[in-house]
């Protein structure tokens, strides 16, 4: 075998080593199943499948047009919507193509600032989204709430077309029934962005925004645990044929045919018992691990989490590049993040992030999340003994690919 290529097979175990011997808390991320990965590895990757079942652009897709059909079927069941499009190649595509859909270019986007629990799809200035459209942002109020009257009062003053719901690091609730009702009163349209909650979501522990929404976009991968990629849902008929054109050929051209159907195989594993109660220990395990940073003396944005994440602050304590550092280099996988009104740069914010997906994927509970949540206080503190070697030990005890 020529060098190289041994080297690059090396980096692919060395990963997957890297992987297992790492407790993850990055919010965003899970681990897919083995089937689910097996499956978005098929030999269909040869296929072109421009266009929508029974309608290709290439010839050849009839097996392909029976998995498409059933990956939506599944995908609808999950969320009880009308429509779903199951070929975006990722959450920022499938933001793309929904914001297409929904409005013309220049029209006035009122979304989340980044800094507050945003996304970059939500009207960042460097993204597509902030170049191509107008966006005014709100912020979480004083209390680092959604509040409903600050909205109502910024939505009264802009006069936006849209309204995006639904963050990257905001742990609170969205009432979305307020909403939809401000919604139908003053004429905007509402974008529900559920990546982060989608899991969460489909085993009913949050609401369900899909009637409360005019399009309903997420990834697959992250509490709802399947296969990299996006999706486009609604039950608004209006804009069915819209999204599908704003997929393709609007924002993609052929979908990744091996990944749709990696994505079947993850939706059907969501659709079943196992999965509930996987997303029910998901939050007991947030909750429990939240209390445990409290009880040790540091401050979040909220004294609750109501979903898989939140976060910690670390003013005044540390800075947050070394720390995250610092945590890899003993096995700690978390990511820095912005506050609410962070005055710092996006290179050194003020937070962490925490989430709880992929820890519990591999069984933690309760116990084992509250001594995680000590080994980084004890870190934070510099009781650092022996910190390395425990979470070795946790990891070879909760395996992720037995
Ligand atoms: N950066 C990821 C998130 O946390 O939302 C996905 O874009």
């Amino acid at each position: 075998m020529h060098f190289s290529l041994i080297k690059f097979l090396n980096f692919l175990k060395l990963d997957l080593i890297k992987q297992e011997n790492s407790l993850n808390l990055i919010a965003s991320e899970n681990y897919s199943s083995l089937t689910s990965i097996i499956y978005s590895s098929s030999y269909i990757v040869n296929k072109y499948t421009e266009g929508y079942p029974l309608n290709r652009y290439y010839s050849g897709c009839k097996f392909f047009d029976f998995i498409e059909n059933k990956t939506i079927f599944e995908s609808q069941t999950l969320f009880n919507s009308l429509f779903s499009n199951v070929q975006p190649h990722s959450g920022a595509q499938a933001n793309s193509a929904a914001i297409q859909s929904l409005i013309n270019l220049k029209d006035k986007i009122l979304s989340l600032d980044l800094k507050s629990g945003g996304h970059l799809t939500h009207g960042f200035s460097k993204n597509f989204s902030g170049k191509c459209y107008n966006i005014v942002n709100y912020l979480l109020d004083k209390n680092n709430f959604l509040s409903n009257k600050n909205l109502e009062l910024i939505i009264k003053n802009e006069k936006p077309r849209l309204l995006i719901l639904g963050y990257s690091s905001y742990q609170g609730i969205i009432d979305w029934e307020y909403l939809r009702k401000l919604s139908l009163k003053n004429n905007f349209l509402i974008l529900s962005d559920i990546s982060h909650i989608s899991g969460l979501i489909s085993s009913g522990l949050i609401f369900n925004p899909i009637n409360f929404s005019d399009i309903v976009t997420s990834t697959t991968h992250k509490t709802l645990r399947g296969i990299k990629g996006g999706i486009i849902l609604s039950n608004n008929k209006k804009y069915f044929k819209k999204i599908n054109s704003s997929v393709f050929p609007g924002q993609q051209g052929g979908c990744i045919p091996n990944f749709i159907s990696g994505k079947f195989f993850s939706f059907k594993e969501c659709n079943n018992f196992n999965f509930i109660n996987y997303t029910k220990q998901i939050l007991i395990n947030s909750k429990i691990m939240l209390k445990t940073f409290i009880f040790r003396g540091y401050n979040s944005i909220l004294n609750f989490t109501n979903n898989h994440m939140f976060l910690i602050s670390l003013k005044k304590i540390t800075n947050s590049i070394y720390f995250e550092k610092y945590l890899e280099k003993i096995g700690i996988l978390v990511n820095k993040n912005f506050l609410p009104n962070d005055d710092s740069s996006s290179i050194n914010p003020s937070g962490f992030r925490i989430g709880l997906s992929c820890l519990t994927t591999r069984k933690f509970k309760n116990d084992d999340v509250e001594l995680v949540a000590n080994y980084i206080c004890d870190v934070i503190e510099k009781k650092i003994n022996f910190v390395k070697i425990n979470v070795r030990i946790l990891c070879k005890i909760f395996p992720i690919y037995k």
